[in-house]
């Protein structure tokens, strides 16, 4: 039945086609050709429009948009033909009963406005030869009339609020688009009209203003009409795209998405607000803006990158906050940069005001340990009610540091998070918003790394709400200077995010294109981009002097009423309050301000602790300190380690296929779980799967990590038969265990480590795992390990426990393939080199690992990396841990444990001395060679091809941070005639030399020299040359294992 409607509708389409074939084309040429007419920015005039008359018969008329137009015109006409223009009607009527191409069109009546009635008794002159070519062509330029301002009206929309600027920085008016710069300059608006369309670019005439045309279905601004008169059509598209609102949105490549935006701001009247909601949005905007003012008086001279010139940033965040909170979302978290920071914590997250005011006084003390950080980048957590819809909000600001847009992937990753916990897997309760300055937005590459995470299964948080703070400036850099875009906002368009400029001068304008993008985001569960136009009214900062580089700007700044004022005035001109109810509004929150000022003076002492992002709620005591100094053993049954191997070994899954390659792996894995033994994968596995049983949720991400970069992990299994069935055999390992995570990341460091970091910020009892492809790679990402990971707990008080492995090793690769830079996290670590701690310390080693700022291991083998990673999640408090990992001790047959070494009792070993003849007898030990790592195998190796197992002592130091003083003592002082030496691949200035040899000196309290047997200095970490390479580590052997070396500097 349908296939005979379908071929019936194709035969008539074709027989439609046909008969339009012979009007006269729309040109390529026509729709290729830009009409832009360049003008200077304050004078978007008129210019000279081409006529594009000439025929060309270069495409049939109705292919393409033409087509579809027309079809959508037949659709409907089956439907209802009073639906359609009375002209169409006729032509539908005449081509069914059989017209011949070319006679079937009737021309339309003209109507003037208020005449629709007309249009009712046309009647169809089947016999009649209309102008059949100017009446389609008519047709088809209204519609492309209506998509030019879809597409193209926010170039020509009011945005700067200054009136100087373009936000698109282009100051022409695109040519197929009537709209002038002043919509009340009737006479230049008809002027426009006039060149536009009297032989202009679309054909029409003066005449056509006053016709009625059907309005296709891909526009609401009809409303109820079906039709308009031309003029109409024209007003209302300029209301809906040429105003203080540019949406920006023909390039998301979804029609439902594009109706939804189309309905949204097309459809006349939407744009309404009620009196109440008129008062609620002036009473936010006093907040805003006396905050400031307040701040002002008190301390003038003091940095606070104030909001002047966007406070209606404060509503805006309250519009969306609201709006959220009524689809149901209870948790927003929120990143944002220095600009109106105080004043969103102060009225936005409502942090308590003399709290704020106290961060003023440079004199409080810090009740906390660490550097602490400047108030307008500290974080905050704060649950309440929300007054518009009286639910519970818990929101959250992620403390930041001043590297712009840094926190944004932090932001998305405990969104991320915070949903995985609470099994929100749609967004429908935590969403994320995050804020930037528009000199960020563009010129920050990591916007884009995170935009890329919007949408991947295991990183998305079902959209992000970005605001943009666009003042038009960056620091005192010009926007024309500052990026090549048109937008700040321009890389928001690779995701299919809608983008909402606005005028935030126009304050509801403002508020409605908030509400429109939280109902977005809670429709589409997609990004969506706001962008507040607005300026700065002081310099970057309240001591910068603007007027040096931007003259001109700040000239019209200084003219430039504020926007409460100008919204007061607005409201009492309409009788919506009147000014002494303003009034009032003012000076209340004066006195809430002056009040808690007077409080913030009682306050002796500061709390950085107040300053939270993410409270781990039961982790600590009440009074933030770790239940324990210890930890227990990190061993396992034996049981435990058996069934983690035999699962780890095979496919838990029936018919499922996998790779011949991988079931010789698994086969392998079997073996070694019934020698009792495990490798690195394994080793890896136990870890894991242990943790899972124990609650402990894990999550592995990076890329390429499902198989593992070696292809050694193989946690994500994929059926060669059937496409995309994958089995994680993680997942198979008990019946109440912990979800397990394991996934391949878009191929970004910065993105996705400041994700992960994200994630491992909201619950302690999660082993969050970040892998480097390998090598250098990671240092891509350097300012999430910078600015977060090394610091984080000083600045913010927030622990983090972080895991990151970074595959490393000199093995020929080259210069990028090789080291993973641990000098570079050795250099940040903050134990004191030249100061012997307390080594008779109860728990030294706990309190160790409690004071320092992150834990850097190089594991020897695969039982202390399995050690190491359960160490991370029993231990009673968090710390980044640095993990270098091995890329070809993953298959040496010497890098083995046995399931002794990891049975209940065992530990992680920070160091593991030497077991061998040497240490039966130390005395007689010429040498002690200390190492970390793979390095270690290599020494064995020739120790004894050099036969020298009872001369030199080897010893390997595990966790190089914090410093194993204690241990080392032991070992030093054991080989009391044996040189000291420090032996690594690495080269002289890289690696781990410059941290330990201070360490090693302090230990021994400098009675030796500690001599290096390593590779020479150098500016790239490796050779890419395989032999250059061999010949390196053959000479560091020979220094190693020549007794004789340092002789010569002694
Ligand atoms: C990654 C980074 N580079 C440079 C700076 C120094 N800096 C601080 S604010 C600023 C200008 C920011 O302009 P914009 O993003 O437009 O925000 P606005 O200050 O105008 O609100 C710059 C360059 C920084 N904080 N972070």
């Amino acid at each position: 039945m349908i296939t005979a409607v379908v071929r019936a509708f194709r035969t008539r389409m074709f027989h439609l086609r046909t008969c339009a074939a012979k009007l006269r084309p729309l040109t390529a040429s026509q729709t290729v050709k830009t009409f832009s007419q360049n003008r200077p920015a304050a004078a978007r005039t008129f210019g000279q429009i081409r006529s594009y008359t000439a025929p060309v018969a270069a495409e049939p008329f109705l292919s393409g948009t033409s087509s579809n137009y027309v079809e959508e015109m037949y659709y409907a006409w089956l439907e209802n033909p009073k639906s359609v223009h009375k002209s169409w009607d006729i032509f539908f009527r005449n081509t069914n009963a059989g017209a011949p191409p070319g006679t079937a069109y009737q021309s339309p009546l003209p109507l003037s406005p208020g005449s629709l009635s007309a249009l009712a008794r046309a009647q169809p002159l089947v016999e009649a030869q209309p102008n059949v070519d100017k009446l389609v062509e008519d047709h088809l330029a209204v519609q492309s009339l209506i998509r030019a301002y879809q597409i193209r009206g926010h170039h020509v929309a009011q945005l700067d609020p200054l009136g100087i600027l373009d936000a698109d920085l282009d100051s022409s008016v695109p040519a197929d688009i009537i709209s002038s710069t002043d919509k009340l300059d009737l006479a230049v608006f008809k002027e426009r009209l006039r060149m536009l369309t009297v032989g202009g670019f679309y054909g029409l005439d003066e005449s056509d203003l006053d016709k009625v045309f059907h309005l296709p279905t891909t526009t609401f601004i009809g409303g109820q009409e079906s039709a308009l008169p031309l003029r109409e059509i024209i007003r209302r598209l300029e209301m809906a795209y040429c105003q203080h609102i540019g949406v920006e949105f023909m390039f998301i490549n979804d029609l439902e998405q594009c109706q939804w935006i189309r309905q949204k701001f097309e459809t006349p009247g939407i744009m309404q607000f009620t009196n109440e909601e008129k008062r609620t949005l002036l009473a936010r905007l006093v907040r805003s803006t006396r905050f400031e003012e307040f701040l002002q008086r008190k301390w003038s001279s003091e940095k606070r990158f104030g909001l002047e010139g966007c406070e209606v940033l404060i509503p805006a965040l309250k519009t969306i906050i609201d709006k959220s909170s009524e689809n149901g979302v209870d948790y927003v978290i929120m990143g944002m940069p220095h600009r109106g920071r105080l004043n969103v914590l102060a009225n936005v997250i409502r942090k308590e005001l003399e709290q704020i005011f106290c961060q003023f006084d440079s004199k409080l003390e810090a009740a906390d340990e660490g550097s602490g950080d400047v108030k307008y980048h500290l974080g905050m957590y704060h649950r309440r009610i929300n007054r518009v819809t009286d639910r519970n909000i818990t929101l959250s600001l992620v403390a930041n540091p001043s590297h712009l847009e840094a926190a944004d992937p932090v932001v998305m990753g405990k969104t991320k998070a915070e949903q995985f916990y609470c099994g929100d897997t749609e967004g429908k309760k935590v969403m994320s918003i995050l804020l930037h300055g528009d000199a960020a937005f563009a010129g920050q590459g990591i916007v884009y790394e995170t935009f890329h995470l919007s949408d991947l299964p295991s990183y998305t948080t079902h959209g992000t709400v970005h605001v943009v703070v666009n003042n038009q400036i960056g620091f005192t850099t010009d926007p024309r200077m500052a990026r090549s875009s048109p937008y700040p906002t321009d890389v928001a368009r690779v995701v299919n995010a809608p983008i909402f400029h606005v005028n935030s001068d126009d304050p509801e304008a403002v508020m409605y294109v908030c509400k429109v993008a939280a109902e977005w985001r809670s429709t589409f569960h997609k990004d969506v981009v706001v962008d507040l136009v607005c300026y700065r009214r002081n310099g970057h900062n309240e001591m910068d002097e603007p007027m040096f580089t931007q003259p001109l700007m700040y000239k019209q700044i200084r003219k430039q009423k504020p926007v409460l004022q100008k919204y007061a005035e607005l409201l009492v001109s309409q009788g919506v309050v009147n000014q002494p109810e303003y009034e009032e509004e003012i000076s209340k929150y004066d006195k809430i301000c002056e009040e808690a000022f007077a409080r913030s003076k009682d306050e002796k002492i500061l709390h950085i602790k107040h300053w939270l992002d993410s409270p781990w709620p039961g982790f600590f005591t009440l009074d933030g300190q770790p239940r324990s100094m210890s930890c227990p053993s990190t061993g396992l049954t034996e049981d435990i380690l058996t069934h983690i191997g035999n699962v780890a070994s095979s496919v838990p899954v029936e018919n499922f296929t996998i790779h011949g390659g991988l079931s010789r792996i698994l086969k392998t894995r079997g073996e070694l779980v019934k020698n009792r033994t495990v490798d690195w994968a394994l080793a890896e596995y136990m870890a894991f799967g242990s943790l899972l049983k124990e609650g402990i949720h894990i999550r592995l991400s990076g890329q390429d990590v499902e198989r593992g970069t070696f292809s050694h992990r193989h946690h994500v299994l994929h059926d060669q038969n059937v496409d995309k069935r994958t089995c994680i055999p993680m997942n198979h390992l008990w019946p109440n265990q912990a979800p397990y995570t394991v996934c391949n990341s878009s191929l970004s460091e910065y993105g996705v480590l400041g994700f992960e970091l994200g994630f491992a910020m909201a619950s302690p009892n999660a082993l969050v795992l970040w892998e480097a492809q390998f090598g250098d790679f990671h240092n891509t990402a350097q300012c999430i390990i910078d600015q977060f990971i090394c610091p984080g707990q000083a600045k913010w008080v927030r622990q983090n426990g972080i895991v990151l492995l970074l595959p490393h090793g000199m093995e020929g690769m080259g210069p990028e393939h090789s080291s993973a830079r641990p000098e570079r996290f050795l250099q940040m670590c903050n134990d004191d080199p030249d100061v012997l701690p307390n080594l008779e310390e109860a728990n030294f080693d706990i309190n160790q690992l409690y004071d320092c700022n992150w834990v850097v291991v190089n594991c020897s083998t695969p039982g202390n990396f399995f050690h190491v990673l359960r160490r991370q999640i029993l231990l009673p408090f968090r710390k980044p841990l640095i993990i270098f990992t091995p890329k070809s001790l993953l298959r040496h047959p010497e890098a083995r444990t046995s399931f002794d070494e990891m049975l209940p009792g065992t530990h992680f070993q920070r160091v593991i001395p030497e077991d061998g003849p040497a240490a039966q007898n130390p005395e007689d030990v010429k040498r002690l060679l200390l190492c970390t790592g793979k390095v270690y195998y290599d020494l064995t190796r020739e120790r004894k091809a050099r036969s020298m197992v009872e001369q030199v002592a080897i010893t390997r130091i595990e966790q190089l941070s914090p410093f194993p003083f204690d241990l080392l003592l032991q070992e030093v002082q054991k080989y009391p005639s044996a040189e000291l030496a420090w032996c690594q691949e690495e080269h002289k200035n890289q690696g781990y030399y410059d941290y330990v040899k201070p360490r090693l000196r302090t230990t021994m309290n400098r009675a030796k020299p500690v001599w290096y047997a390593g590779r020479d200095p150098a500016a790239a970490p490796a050779t890419g040359n395989k032999k250059t390479h061999l010949t390196e580590l053959q000479r560091l052997l020979d220094t190693a294992f020549d007794l004789d070396a340092f002789k010569k500097f002694s």
